[in-house]
């Protein structure tokens, strides 16, 4: 008998998909449409578009409804039993805001099987444009919000981060402040996740506790919107905010535009989406603390499970409600894929050159270290873009190839300390994942075992998890999260790298040396 679900992962770049069948633990189907390339009239650049100020870094919510539409309609074509699935969940890259006016819920209700997403919804948007994560221009609000709220510490107390330019509260304060009418004309204020969900369940919008954390306004102990930091944000949010609910929350069955349109059955069911990290928190299988992950995609982040609540002292990383109801850690590094693209880029290498590159250059560098900010970085944060390099010729291809990655390594090594235990073992995700040299540097320089899994989209395939959780558990019959993630989440085999203890010296001195350099340097 079937037992398919379906997760999706609305993400930077792509739209992706992971079908599976759950009782036969077997992957039936992954899709990626990558919005440069199949929605090309939107204009994206690596799915964002920018303004003048390079800080200002935004993407349109009709875009990833129209890769939405495009999704059904290849599964359609492809012959795909979508009656088959139960439920369906998803995955929003996080922090990422999409507003809606007063129009939005009473089309999103009655929508029409002759008339395509685009036509019908491109009308419901009080803001064109939705900032991402990738946005570093609201210092000047995270500051406002900081001293409103009690200062840094209590932020990071009630909320679980510190105010960052990235998160959704000081992003709507700055819309607020900069476009008070376009902030009137507002009803409610979507998180991606939110707002993909309820385009698939007719206007039902919720957000849950892993992605609400990444919005500086919700209390990470009692799972409420915050007063205080509401307060400290805009006017009359509360009222503009979805409900908050727990990451295995039935949101109701699909609308009927997908049942009609697509073939969908009456009875699948959405579940409330999360964000990406959360996502791949269970698309990894980390529901205890042996291991952590590193996620290689357009940012790199180090994340983890947390049973018992701690936040970072530095305030420089964040505590997400984790699908299972404990905590997720993470620390979000802005220059990841970017950074590797460029110094790749500068070479004029291909991934192949990248990786010779650092196959043939020694653990160490011979001493060449790159502070490699191209962006505006969140941890450590830097707001001006500088690439400062010691030891280190910037004409020499191979020896900057490793730097930028042994950079990154040693960031990640020092700027996670405050999470605990250090993990014996490493799950690698994301698009630079399949680069074997970068997780033999990764491997090294943490001095754990390195794995990858069989799927390559975790936060799509978390998705699809936590759909089958939320329905079997919504039935009557939950299944324990172990057994959920069973027979999924198995590193691939022959993935598995192993530290080198004859180096773990080298990386330790060069750890002390990286971060002198970063407390010298960095403004
Ligand atoms: P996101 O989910 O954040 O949109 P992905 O996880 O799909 O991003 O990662 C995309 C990135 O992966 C690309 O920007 C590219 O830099 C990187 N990438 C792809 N192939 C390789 C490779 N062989 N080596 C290193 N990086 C790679
Ligand atoms: C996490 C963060 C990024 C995005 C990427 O805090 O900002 O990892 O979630 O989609």
């Amino acid at each position: 008998m079937n037992d398919v679900f379906l997760g999706l992962d609305s993400s930077t770049q792509s739209l992706s998909a992971v079908i599976l069948d759950f009782k036969n633990k077997k992957i039936l189907l992954e899709k990626n449409l990558r919005y440069d390339e199949r929605l090309p009239h939107y204009k994206t650049h690596n799915g964002i578009i920018r303004e003048k100020d390079p800080k200002v870094v935004h993407s349109y919510p009709l875009m990833w409804v129209e890769a939405l539409e495009l999704l059904f309609e290849e599964l359609k074509k492809d012959d795909v039993n979508l009656k088959s699935i139960k439920a369906i969940s998803g995955s929003g890259q996080q922090h990422g805001s999409v507003y809606l006016n007063s129009e939005a819920k009473k089309t999103l209700s009655r929508l029409n099987i002759n008339a395509s997403l685009v036509k019908q919804l491109k009308n419901i948007f009080s803001r064109k444009t939705s900032p991402v994560w990738m946005d570093s221009s609201t210092n000047r609000q995270c500051q406002e919000i900081r001293e409103k709220a009690g200062g840094k510490e209590a932020v990071v107390h009630r909320s679980g981060s510190d105010t960052f330019e990235r998160f959704t509260g000081p992003q709507i304060r700055k819309f607020y402040q900069e476009d008070p009418d376009g902030y009137s004309n507002t009803q409610s204020i979507e998180l991606v996740s939110s707002f993909m969900a309820s385009v698939l369940s007719g206007g039902v919008d919720s957000i849950d506790y892993g992605d609400g954390a990444g919005m500086n306004l919700m209390d990470i102990r009692d799972k409420k919107w915050c007063p205080t930091l509401l307060d400290a944000t805009a006017p009359d949010l509360k009222k503009r905010l979805p409900c908050l609910k727990p990451s295995d929350t039935v949101l109701g069955p699909v609308s009927n535009y997908f049942v009609e349109k697509y073939g969908l059955s009456p009875d699948a069911q959405v579940v409330i989406w999360s964000g990406d990290n959360p996502n791949s928190l269970i698309g990894l299988g980390l529901i205890s603390r042996d291991k952590a992950a590193i996620s290689l995609g357009t940012s790199d982040t180090y994340f983890g499970f947390m049973s018992d609540l701690h936040t970072d002292p530095r305030g420089e990383g964040h505590v997400f409600g984790a699908p299972t109801g404990d905590y997720m850690t993470l620390s979000c590094f802005k220059n990841g894929s970017l950074a590797r693209e460029r110094i790749k880029d500068k070479f004029n290498l291909d991934w192949d050159g990248f990786s010779k590159a650092l196959s043939e250059t020694p653990p160490g560098n011979n001493k060449g270290i790159m502070l490699p900010y191209f962006e505006p970085e969140i941890v450590p944060l830097v707001l001006k873009p500088k690439v400062y390099r010691f030891n280190l010729r910037d004409d020499a291809p191979s020896a900057n190839c490793r730097a930028v990655v042994e950079a990154q390594m040693l960031s990640m090594k020092l700027h996670s300390k405050w999470m605990g235990k250090r993990p014996e073992k490493i799950y690698a995700t994301g698009g630079a994942s399949k680069n074997r040299e970068i997780l033999k540097i990764m491997a090294d320089v943490h001095q754990a075992e390195v794995y990858r899994l069989k799927v390559s989209n975790s936060a799509s395939l978390g998705a699809a998890l936590r759909a089958v959780h939320a329905y079997y558990k919504s039935s009557g019959n939950p299944i324990s999260w172990s057994d959920i993630v069973a027979g999924f989440t198995i590193p691939l085999p022959g993935s598995h790298i192993k530290p080198d203890p004859a180096v773990a010296g080298l990386y330790k001195k060069m750890a002390i040396l990286y971060e002198q350099y970063e407390r010298n340097y960095l403004p």
